[in-house]
């Protein structure tokens, strides 16, 4: 085992409540993070603080409670869009990731034509395919699909063909949350620019996980969901660059998004409450802004350094179980780890692993032409994240072990 400790995980640890449970009588190993990540105390307390001292709707009330909310409302935006380098304006809050990619296939999708193309990847999860299936049906314009190379790459030679003068849209994952990919935003972003189409960024996968800098990776969009990072459910964003917000017409209508209403016909209010119809889930908002605090106290750079030690430390000691098949590439890839065992199906592993208190997740990850693609019918996939320990590690491998010797593999 590497002994080799860039972040105090032990003490980290003790923040997260959930991280001491027992599973069958077996301490927890959380490696499902790409589902959900657990949350530290401060973050839980958050919340029950909105609810037990300030609960109160945001931008109406002139009380004091309304006043109270609406400024930790407010400094929740502030802070997520410090986070990411972007401007106040530009953070819109949604109920997540899919929500935000529904958003932008629907306000984006609805202004294009038949013969425009929308360029996705093979390995997008489904909430940035599906979406844009189904308005490509409605208004008739192409989709079009960047494959991976044998080494679990994605195929840029092939992303310089298939971006053309026709592409209005480019959307793609930016860490595959199935296989852990990562793609090279910037460089597709030079590639979308010079045809004049937009760049969406599904980062649900890298935002908790490494710094992200909006400027930097000169995406238009960047979507990405509060629970993965910390922050609780039912909290997501949508950054967006300011002059492509303005043009852009809102998804949802009601109240808390406008500006003046008449019987015929109504104003907006200014970003980013444009695209806020109703009332917003304070308490997430809040908690997300916390969850944000948290991270810069660990600081990103050093997320980012530890994880990459541990999925190495993970994958060259699952590589060396016999009948492991690991998929993915062996560098430029985030900390999910995606493997099957010969002869016994994901699930199969799942459950055995959940006997010994090991969490993973087993099946297609919403990624089901990315399994075609590979000829599988699922993974099994464990999921890295900071509070994660190389003794865990040593855990999900004998586990690994463990259920090959129950299905007579030696
Ligand atoms: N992936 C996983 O186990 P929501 O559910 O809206 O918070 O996020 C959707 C989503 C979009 N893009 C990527 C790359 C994702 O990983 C996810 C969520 C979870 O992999 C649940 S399927």
């Amino acid at each position: 085992m590497k002994t080799k400790q860039l972040l105090n995980v032990e003490k980290i640890r003790k923040d997260f409540p959930v991280l001491s449970t027992k599973i069958n009588g077996q301490n927890l190993v959380y490696l499902d993070n790409a589902a959900t990540a657990q949350k530290p105390e401060i973050v839980i307390q958050s919340i029950t603080e909105f609810y037990t001292k300030y609960n109160a709707n945001v931008h109406r009330g002139i009380h004091k409670l309304s006043e109270i909310a609406t400024l930790r409302f407010e400094l929740a935006h502030k802070k997520v869009s410090e986070f990411i380098n972007a401007d106040f304006e530009e953070i819109v809050f949604t109920h997540g990731t899919t929500e935000s990619l529904n958003l932008l296939a629907y306000s984006l999708g609805t202004e294009l034509k038949t013969g425009d193309e929308v360029v996705l990847t093979i390995m997008e999860h489904h909430s940035n395919l599906v979406p844009w299936q189904q308005m490509a049906k409605k208004i008739g314009f192409k989709l079009k699909f960047i494959g991976i190379t044998s080494d679990g790459k994605l195929d840029m030679a092939q992303a310089k063909r298939l971006i053309t003068e026709n592409t209005k849209i480019v959307s793609v994952v930016h860490v595959s949350n199935a296989i852990g990919t990562v793609t090279p935003v910037k460089e597709l972003a030079d590639l979308a620019h010079k045809v004049g189409a937009v760049i969406i960024v599904d980062a649900a996968q890298s935002v908790p996980h490494m710094t992200i800098n909006v400027r930097e990776l000169d995406c238009d969009f960047l979507v990405f969901s509060g629970h993965k990072m910390l922050g609780p459910t039912g909290i997501g964003v949508l950054y967006g660059k300011r002059k492509l917000l303005e043009k852009m017409q809102p998804f949802l209508y009601g109240g808390n998004m406008i500006n003046e209403v008449k019987l015929e016909d109504s104003t907006w209010a200014n970003l980013p409450w444009k695209f806020e119809a109703g009332t917003p889930n304070i308490a997430g908002a809040i908690g997300l802004g916390v969850a944000v605090d948290y991270l810069n106290s660990i600081g990103m750079k050093n997320i980012e350094a530890y994880e990459k030690e541990l999925s190495g430390y993970a994958h060259e000691q699952l590589g060396k179980i016999k009948g492991v098949t690991i998929y993915g590439p062996k560098d430029e890839r985030s900390c999910v780890l995606s493997f099957n065992v010969e002869g016994i199906h994901p699930h199969d592993i799942s459950t055995l692993l959940n006997r010994d208190g090991v969490a993973i997740r087993g099946g297609h990850h919403c990624a089901m032409p990315l399994m075609k693609e590979l000829d599988v019918s699922g993974t099994v996939r464990a999921s890295f994240y900071f509070y994660n320990t190389f003794e865990e590690v040593d855990k999900l491998v004998e586990s690994v072990i463990k259920s090959r010797k129950v299905f007579g593999y030696d």
